[in-house]
């Protein structure tokens, strides 16, 4: 029998190798297939501005909110450039993704050259970009968030274009459930019939509105962000609009309906899409959901800290719930770590280790980087527990668990 150390050695590297190489399926993102123009974004610019390192730059920064939107975007990297990167290390998760895509992309930002890296992305195309970026970040398929409500994505949609069957489409429906007078008001002017009390005809409108962009889409799963308040059941806009034509719909077409909740959207409105805050959700809402919809399939990511352990223990009360990624604010290594060892050791493998979130194409290096990294530790701590009790998981057992955490136990979900 060989030494424990050896056996440990062999172990960590087996699942070092599993790991890094099980393709992703990355079930939300904001990213756009090429067909979508410039909603795809892209490059050393883009990845500077991004909204969490903007929150982050502006605490340093002394220019006001205001001047700082009227910069040009790569105005704006310059700043964020100078104070996350040269005048302080960038020590932040959000600043050490950037390092990680210019370092995995073979650049060296050790010159703190910004228009030496321009100079190294403008000799890219966005197509040929995309299939660089999900080769090393190891990522098969990836979902977009789609919305109706999006004045520039929703002509594109009108107008058709050549679908690119690695990108997915989900149906994101947040003005339907969160601000629904203004949006009754744009569904009369795409003529659907619906009046401003939620009422049966209402109902029967929205459904058609679900079922038209269900269908032009090829969605496979509708999506919703919902505040720290939002309660269920409720005589809310946002509960009667779930209860009578989201869920339903989601069940005649067989799609599950996928819930972020604890979002405070605007606590800062000045930051831009930068203000958004967390706020621990009430999850008997959630139970309740589960409870009166056992037909209905909800895939639930929460944002608030506080409300992880719970979302856990109640996915082992209902098989109809499905937890998904670290969103947002707890996409961070220390809190990745202690969510996923949680998870496994509550639910086994019946859940989606994450998603990216991204926003800029090149992000996915680095989100998935980064993820792996922590899956490694945790996988080979878990592994470990087994082999110690007399368990030794095969190279084929642990390929298979992998990619249930990585997509497999989605896809799964999604056609039961
Ligand atoms: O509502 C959402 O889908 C969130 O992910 C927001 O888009 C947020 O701005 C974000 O990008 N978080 O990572
Ligand atoms: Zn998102």
């Amino acid at each position: 029998m060989p030494n424990t150390g050896f056996r440990q050695a062999a172990l960590h590297s087996l699942i070092e190798r599993v790991v890094k190489n099980t393709p992703v399926i990355d079930i939300h993102t904001h990213l756009y297939a090429p067909a979508f123009g410039n909603l795809l974004l892209w490059g050393i610019d883009e990845l500077l501005v991004y909204h969490y390192l903007v929150a982050e730059g502006l605490r340093c920064a002394t220019i006001p909110y205001d001047r700082f939107w009227q910069l040009s975007k790569s105005e704006q990297a310059e700043i964020i450039w100078k104070e996350l990167f040269q005048e302080r290390s960038p020590i932040s998760e959000a600043c050490r993704g950037v390092l990680t895509v210019l370092h995995r992309l073979g650049l060296d930002a050790k010159e703190r050259d910004l228009p030496a890296l321009r100079d190294w992305f403008n000799q890219w195309s966005p197509g040929a970009y995309v299939d660089h970026c999900m080769e090393l970040a190891g990522v098969r398929t990836l979902y977009m968030t789609n919305s109706p409500f999006d004045e520039e994505e929703r002509p594109i949609w009108e107008a058709g274009f050549e679908p690119d069957e690695r990108f997915r489409t989900a149906l994101r429906i947040d003005p339907l459930l969160t601000d629904w007078p203004k949006t009754a008001l744009r569904l009369i002017d795409w003529g659907y019939n619906v009046g401003e009390g939620i009422s049966a005809p209402t109902l029967s409108e929205v459904r058609r509105f679900l079922r038209d962009w269900t269908t032009r889409m090829n969605a496979r799963y509708l999506m919703v962000s919902l505040p720290p308040d939002f309660r269920y059941p409720a005589h809310t806009e946002a509960a009667e609009l779930i209860e009578g034509a989201v869920l339903p719909h989601c069940r005649d077409h067989g799609l599950p309906f996928a819930l972020m909740l604890g979002v405070k959207r605007a606590v800062n409105p000045r930051l831009r899409l930068a203000g958004d805050g967390v706020g621990r959700s009430d999850l008997q809402s959630l139970q309740n959901l589960c409870a009166a919809f056992p037909e209905n399939k909800f895939l639930v990511t929460v944002l608030s800290r506080e409300n992880q352990h719970e979302l856990a223990v109640l996915a082992r009360k209902f098989r109809n719930l499905h937890p998904f990624g670290c969103w947002w604010f707890t996409n961070i290594p220390h809190l990745i770590e202690d969510i996923t060892r949680m998870r496994i050791e509550l639910l086994g493998l019946s859940f989606t280790a994450q998603h990216s979130d991204a926003r800029v194409l090149d992000q996915i290096i680095y989100k998935w980087d980064h993820t792996r990294q922590v899956l490694i530790k945790v996988l080979y701590d878990k592994y470990a527990d087994l082999v110690a009790s007399g368990w030794e998981p095969t190279a084929t057992e642990i390929e298979r668990d992998v990619h249930e955490l990585l997509g497999g136990a989605f896809e799964r979900f999604c056609a039961c």
